[in-house]
């Protein structure tokens, strides 16, 4: 909906739809001709204010019609080259319509690869373009495989589900609030700086490094990476040593405590504190204040990144059932809030019951892919869209070179030109959200958003779910849920939801429940007995143990490091990256360590440093913080490799090892050494 603030500025209000805890509320200003995209003060998360890497991406790279993709592009030279012509997009689709058909007629539909991401996560253009890929009978690269999956995988055979998280605005009735393995300072920001602050609970952080969102808690756990089921094994010693069970809880509403109880009478406190490094006070302490609750518990992605990852999520989530904070206002547990929670039934706008769809080939992990795409028998043709996986997925080297085939027909759709449209053979410029509508479902909070075109589209770029009708028609796919219109499918899921589009319109954001909702208040879990599995037959099916288990890595072997790159405070993921003024204020890559670990290696702050892991080496520069514990490196992600001096991000290191559940990423297990850099 578009407000005439006076006669001469439009305002336009819509939602963020970045991967990101936050959904914050926009406003876009039109004065004059001239586009400003601010905070929209109505909205009561963010209240104004956008990040800083949002505010100036939006208002840079966003709008610079030089930096976007606005047409079609078809490769004219080697792979890699850079060479594209400009083409139409009937050209454009033609050809890839010919090339699929050709892989699928040769090779079965099964070698056409469909990777893809939260490059936007607003829900049609997030969700729609699956509908073309079931028909189509495309692999999978299994998407949460690069991000979560294992929490997922974990959390759904303890609960049931992994989606069905806390509602924020429970926090007034919590006396404590524990962070595990999150930094929302920097990846949900509006959380840490007022949600955390103004709920007056105790905070307690879960987190190897001194976060920002470390610094600010009233205490901070410091586990060495890939202890922390020996840390939640701890704290479960302690509740039970105390007296702090809630006994009644766990009769009624779980199984398997027993099975779970000897490794807890095992994990004294003075065991887990030389095992992670935390001191038994701090254990005690935040066994007790977590315990006597109402404490809520927020489950962050970093923790479960991990080559036991699972069996973490599972240790920390059998903490709310074991103390009873579980299904009362200011209790519960967050990994992430589904959108269907809310009503939007977005396993619908998937495709889900779609008729005239061949079965679906077993997913690939992102783990894996650079094998696949590498191997021709597997791999025909690959359509990349919401992704940058030549920046983002491990062992960079390994995948570009697939990427690098000349017999792979690549498919990249993006807004910009990234390293992974670099090595496409067509190219197909995107919409990005400022340029058409769709809804957004924020992952922390139970609300439902508003995304409406403020602007129009640079050139021919068109949004996602466009330019997958337009695929559809041109592959002869006739099917009419491949041809929906964006307007039909708002209005199905918001009428699903029971919500009205005009009055979302005008607000901006709903929350569909007026009162703070509370998972599981009747007790029961949607797993096989109905209970929080404490002990899983699934798991157990699954080739997993029955139960978690106090297990921790082994130490970093003499002189090697453990290498965490998390969320970056200037991008998202690797977007905004290429914007000029995110990239002045992030500066050279960096690598930083304890000031000891330099010293015994005879480092200074500012050297330039190899950093060697499985997959390969990475010059970066050294920085020092006394935030991050020995034994650790901390280089966060996000850096686009073609703007890099090395033409390479810390993924370059990284060697794909998968946790122990879901096919899943182990990136925060990654092993390396730090030398100085030769000449
Ligand atoms: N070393 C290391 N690597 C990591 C991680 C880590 O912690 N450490 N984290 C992993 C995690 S958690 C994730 S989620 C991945 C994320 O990795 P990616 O998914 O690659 O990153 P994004 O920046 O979210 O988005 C990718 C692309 O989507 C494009 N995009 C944005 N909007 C649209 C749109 O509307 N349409 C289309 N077609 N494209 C659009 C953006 O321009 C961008 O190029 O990275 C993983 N990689
Ligand atoms: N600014 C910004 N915001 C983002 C993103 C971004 O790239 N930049 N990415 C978005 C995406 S895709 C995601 S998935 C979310 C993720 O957001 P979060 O859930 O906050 O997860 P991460 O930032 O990946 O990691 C959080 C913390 O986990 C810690 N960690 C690493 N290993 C361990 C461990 O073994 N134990 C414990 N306890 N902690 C550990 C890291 O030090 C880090 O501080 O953020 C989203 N928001
Ligand atoms: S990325 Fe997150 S904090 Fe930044 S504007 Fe978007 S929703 Fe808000
Ligand atoms: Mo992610």
């Amino acid at each position: 909906m578009v407000v005439m603030a006076s006669a001469s500025v439009e305002i336009v209000r819509t939602t963020c739809p970045r991967d990101c805890y936050d959904a914050c509320g926009i406003e876009v200003l039109r004065r004059d001709g001239r586009i400003r995209v601010r905070g929209d003060r109505a909205h009561p998360v963010s209240r104004g204010q956008l990040c800083r890497k949002c505010t100036a991406a939006y208002n840079g790279a966003f709008l610079d019609p030089q930096a976007r993709l606005t047409t079609p592009l078809r490769r004219t030279g080697p792979k890699g080259s850079g060479a594209f012509e400009p083409v139409s997009w009937d050209d454009a689709l033609a050809l890839i319509a010919a090339r699929l058909h050709a892989v699928a007629d040769r090779q079965g539909a099964r070698a056409i690869l469909n990777a893809h991401y939260t490059g936007t996560f607003s829900l049609l253009a997030y969700t729609f373009p699956l509908r073309f890929f079931r028909r189509l009978g495309a692999t999978e690269v299994d998407p949460d495989t690069v991000c979560n999956n294992a929490g997922h995988v974990a959390l759904d055979l303890v609960y049931g589900t992994s989606v069905d998280g806390f509602d924020p605005r429970t926090a007034g009735d919590s006396e404590c609030i524990l962070v595990w393995g999150a930094n929302p300072a920097v990846t949900g920001p509006h959380q840490y700086e007022h949600w955390l602050p103004e709920s007056e609970a105790t905070t307690i952080v879960v987190d190897p490094i001194r976060t920002e969102t470390a610094r600010a808690a009233d205490l901070h756990l410091q586990p060495f990476p890939g202890t922390d089921a020996a840390l939640a094994f701890a704290m479960l010693h302690v509740a039970h040593r105390d007296g702090l069970l809630d006994e009644a809880y766990l009769a009624a509403h779980a199984i398997g405590w027993d099975e779970l109880l000897p490794h807890v009478l095992a994990s004294t406190p003075e065991w887990a504190a030389p095992t992670t490094g935390v001191a038994v006070e701090d254990i005690e302490r935040a066994a007790r204040a977590y315990a006597a609750g109402p404490s809520l518990l927020w489950i962050g992605q970093g923790v479960q990144r991990q080559a036991l990852g699972g069996n973490i999520v599972r240790a920390v989530a059998a903490l709310p059932p074991a103390t009873g904070n579980l299904g009362r206002p200011g209790t519960g547990f967050l990994y992430l809030n589904g959108a269907d929670n809310r009503g939007l039934d977005d396993g619908w706008l998937a495709g889900d019951g779609m008729r005239n769809t061949p079965p679906a080939p077993p997913p690939v992990s992102h783990m894996d892919l650079a094998d696949v795409l590498a191997d021709p028998a597997r791999a025909g043709a690959l359509v990349c869209w919401n992704i940058n996986i030549a920046a983002s997925n491990p062992r960079q080297a390994q995948l570009r070179a697939a990427l690098g085939r000349e017999d792979l027909f690549t498919v990249a759709i993006d807004l910009f030109a990234t390293d992974t449209t670099d090595l496409a053979d067509v190219v197909l410029p995107a919409a990005s959200f400022l340029e058409f509508d769709d809804l957004v479902a924020s992952y922390f909070h139970r609300s439902v958003s508003i995304q409406q075109r403020a602007i129009d589209p640079p050139g021919a770029a068109l949004p996602n779910t466009e330019i997958f009708r337009r695929l559809a028609a041109a592959m002869g796919f006739e099917d009419a849920p491949l041809h929906e219109s964006d307007d039909a499918m708002i209005a199905t899921l918001l009428e699903g939801a029971g919500l009205d589009l005009a009055e979302l319109r005008s607000a901006g954001t709903i929350w569909p429940s007026a009162e703070p909702e509370i998972p599981f208040a009747d007790g029961a879990f949607p797993t096989p007995s109905r209970r929080v599995e404490l002990a899983s037959a699934r798991a157990e099916a699954a080739g997993l143990p029955r139960t978690a288990l106090p297990l921790i890595d082994p130490r970093p072997p003499d002189g090697a490091l453990r290498l965490l790159s998390p969320a970056s405070e200037w991008t998202l993921n690797d977007s905004y990256a290429n914007d000029p003024k995110v990239a002045r204020q992030m500066g050279p890559a960096t690598v930083a360590l304890h000031p000891a670990e330099a010293v015994g290696r005879g480092l200074q702050a500012g050297d330039p440093v190899t950093v060697t892991g499985p997959a390969g080496s990475l010059t970066l520069t050294l920085a020092l913080d006394d935030g991050v514990p020995r034994g650790v490196a901390y280089a966060p992600k996000g850096r686009w490799p073609k703007r890099e001096p090395a033409g390479a991000n810390v993924n370059v290191l990284t060697a794909g090892e998968k946790a122990d559940m879901g096919e899943s990423t182990a990136i925060h297990g990654t092993l390396v050494t730090i030398a100085p850099a030769a000449g």
